[in-house]
């Protein structure tokens, strides 16, 4: 059996709910085709989050790290294609503001996803879940963590999948703001679907 480290994220600037966290606690624990998942929640913090992803990675030596964040106004679930060295925009929830500084000060530009985001995609399409790749993670805590995942594995040549996937809002945090939303369950089970790919990968 391989070890799959799945994170979520608390809820961050106006989205009081955060899907993510809810898919993470549901599928804490269980057996996925031959993953076991081991869910870590992560704080929406630039100078935590990181910290915290990469202690789980320690602890835990997963085979596998997918990385979940809300892209509240998004309509399909996009796999992301790459993380840039660049952290910039809206307040963390420790209120921090960063102004496009580098993430790593001697890192790679970007790293791209291992993860098989293509066949994640088409997985998708073929259960009727709308999804496509995504060629931005953006500059928030989402890309920072994905960026310290990947820089972390090839500082340490640890040759595994990891990479991020953004999801839509779901129906519960759609009742409180104007976006376009999944049922929680549906959220859920896009998921179950991507981590199923991880050994076309
Ligand atoms: N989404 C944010 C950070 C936390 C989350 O769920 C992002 O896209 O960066």
């Amino acid at each position: 059996m391989k070890k799959l480290l799945l994170t979520g994220f608390e809820p961050f600037l106006d989205n009081p709910i955060n899907p993510t966290a809810k898919i993470i606690e549901a599928l804490d624990g269980k057996t996925i085709a031959s993953w076991t998942v081991e869910g870590k929640l992560l704080p929406v913090d630039f100078h935590q989050a990181g910290k915290h992803v990469l202690e789980a990675i320690q602890t835990h030596q997963p085979d596998a790290v997918i990385s979940l964040g809300l892209a509240a106004g998004r309509q399909m679930i996009t796999p992301e294609r790459i993380a840039i060295n660049c952290q910039d925009g809206a307040k963390d929830n420790a209120g921090y503001i960063p102004l496009g500084e580098k993430i790593q000060e001697t890192g790679a530009d970007g790293y791209f996803s291992t993860l098989p985001i293509q066949a994640m995609v088409n997985k998708l399409h073929a259960n009727t879940f709308p999804a496509q790749i995504s060629n931005t993670a953006g500059t928030y805590v989402c890309n920072h963590v994905m960026y310290q995942v990947l820089h972390a594995c090839k500082q340490q040549e640890k040759e595994i999948p990891a990479g991020f996937i953004h999801i839509p809002a779901s129906h519960e945090l759609a009742l409180k703001k104007t976006m376009p939303s999944w049922s929680q369950s549906d959220l859920t089970k896009a998921v179950e679907l991507i981590i199923s790919c991880l050994e076309e990968g």
